[in-house]
């Protein structure tokens, strides 16, 4: 039995992936490297000191910074993503997010966000997103990054659901991983990485429906 889906939100609900990507990128060509495909997509669904580490790691700068000028780092490449956001409308929304959603809603299935990310609130009113959603949890009501569970399991308790009822939507390895953590089975979003643990993987939601969903997992 299916009754609550919970929702990434960069690379599952809207294409805010390469907009991290890209704010990392020109980070680090600041620092004087090339960030590399696999470095950049380590950074996925991991919180924004954690992969500030990644990107210091993968140039060979680990220990060189102190908290301080690392937390500058981090803001910096802040507002650079919130450069690149700035700009997003609903029409930004993934293919066949909004008809998901909407099904969901029509089925009964509570519907939560469950993203890394402190910007989620305000790239969910850009895209006019907020009212979609049952629950959010995002980056400012999280202590532990994915892959810890604690994102999908503060989803699952605002709604009152048990995690055994609950499906995440995740395109990072890191939040696949954080749903098995908390019991929960997960579909893989997207062509990008191996996401070897997830129940099922869909390239995007295009002609993806709640019938699907139910006929390929939920006898698992
Ligand atoms: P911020 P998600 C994650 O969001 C991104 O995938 C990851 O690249 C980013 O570092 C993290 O949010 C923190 O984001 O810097 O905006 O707080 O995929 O969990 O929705
Ligand atoms: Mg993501």
């Amino acid at each position: 039995m299916i009754r609550c889906c919970i929702f990434d939100l960069d690379g599952v609900v809207v294409d805010t992936a390469r907009f991290h990507f890209e704010a990392w990128a020109s980070l680090a060509l600041d620092l004087g490297f090339r960030l590399t495909a696999q470095a950049a997509e380590a950074t996925k669904g991991v919180g924004r000191m954690e992969s500030l580490d990644i990107v210091l790691r993968a140039g060979g700068l680990e220990g060189r910074f102190s908290p301080e000028e690392k937390q500058r780092l981090a803001d910096e490449k802040n507002a650079r993503y919130l450069a690149f956001a700035a700009h997003m409308t609903p029409a930004d929304v993934l293919p066949g997010v909004g008809a998901f959603l909407e099904e969901l809603r029509h089925c009964g299935v509570k519907r939560a966000l469950g993203s890394a990310s402190k910007n989620a609130g305000a790239i969910l009113d850009r895209c006019d997103l907020r009212r979609r959603f049952d629950a959010v949890v995002d980056g400012t009501q999280v202590s532990k990054a994915k892959p810890d569970p604690e994102v999908f399991l503060k989803g699952a308790e605002a709604l009152g659901m048990n995690p055994a009822v609950c499906v995440v939507f995740e395109d990072a390895a890191a939040g696949i991983e954080a749903a098995a953590r908390a019991g929960m089975r997960s579909v893989g979003v997207g062509a990008g990485a191996p996401l070897g643990r997830a129940s099922m993987r869909i390239a995007s939601f295009e002609g993806f429906t709640f019938e699907k969903l139910c006929r390929e997992i939920d006898d698992i």
